[in-house]
């Protein structure tokens, strides 16, 4: 089979079980994420900091994938929240059927939000929808203004582009106000927040968009028969 009818074949199957996931999120309720960046933008560090600032009783669970090792899900589960770790043995990227398998043993009743943080790649995980609310794409500041330009697809499908890293800004050539434009220009209605994993500015606006997106994302309350 040529090249593009099987890649064709591929996504297509990939959208389907995709959907079945994004129902079963639909009707448990559950707000599921997506988030995507280069490696080492700064995914994990930014969950590990999510997860300390949830209480111990809150229904949040992240499957991390990486194409080797079980690193990021070690630094994640010391906060007491389900973690997985989806080794992908060489695939640049995480598809909905890595997903669905991952959840099988996890029920979603317990669950109002999951987080994927899919393998570090700014071009293949925007190709492979797993049933997300949104993604989310990380750019950190040493990686260059330019890159919402180079890599126009993940900004264009994100909702929102964390700007982390930014305690560096005084030590790199980045021009912050140039990579939202660029972030823009490819994705007008984009939304960003800064963010320093290290120094913590931004995170609360991170948190105050997170809670937003869990609250709009809340089944309603079954309405009381009459
Ligand atoms: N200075 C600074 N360093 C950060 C920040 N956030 C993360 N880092 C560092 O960046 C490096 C990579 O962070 P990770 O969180 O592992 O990045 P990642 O995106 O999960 O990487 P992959 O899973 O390999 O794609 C680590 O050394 C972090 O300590 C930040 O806001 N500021
Ligand atoms: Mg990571």
């Amino acid at each position: 089979m040529e090249r593009v009818p099987l890649e064709r074949k591929v996504l297509n199957e990939n959208g389907r079980i995709a959907e079945e996931l994004r129902a079963r999120f639909a009707e448990h309720g559950v707000l599921c994420l997506n988030l995507i960046s280069s490696p080492g933008s700064g995914k994990t560090t930014l969950l590990e900091r999510t997860l300390e600032s949830f209480a111990p009783g809150e229904c949040v669970a992240v499957l991390t994938g990486d194409i080797q090792t079980d690193n990021d899900a070690q630094r994640l589960s010391r906060f007491g929240f389900p973690v997985k770790q989806i080794t992908t043995g060489g695939t640049c990227h995480l598809d909905a059927r890595m997903i669905e398998k991952a959840l099988a043993d996890w029920r979603l009743e317990d669950i109002d939000l999951l987080i994927i943080e899919n393998v570090g790649n700014l071009v293949c995980p925007s190709s492979y929808d797993l049933g997300e609310a949104a993604k989310i794409v990380v750019l950190s500041v040493t990686e260059g203004e330019e890159k919402p330009l180079k890599y126009p697809s993940i900004f264009f499908k994100s909702e929102l582009m964390i700007l982390n890293k930014t305690d560096l800004l005084p030590y790199v050539p980045f021009q912050i106000a140039l990579a939202e434009e660029n972030a823009r220009r490819v994705h007008a209605g984009i939304e960003i927040v800064r963010t320093s994993c290290l120094n913590r500015e931004g995170l609360t606006d991170w948190l105050a968009w997170l809670s937003r997106k869990r609250a709009a994302a809340r089944k309603p309350a079954a309405s009381a028969a009459f």
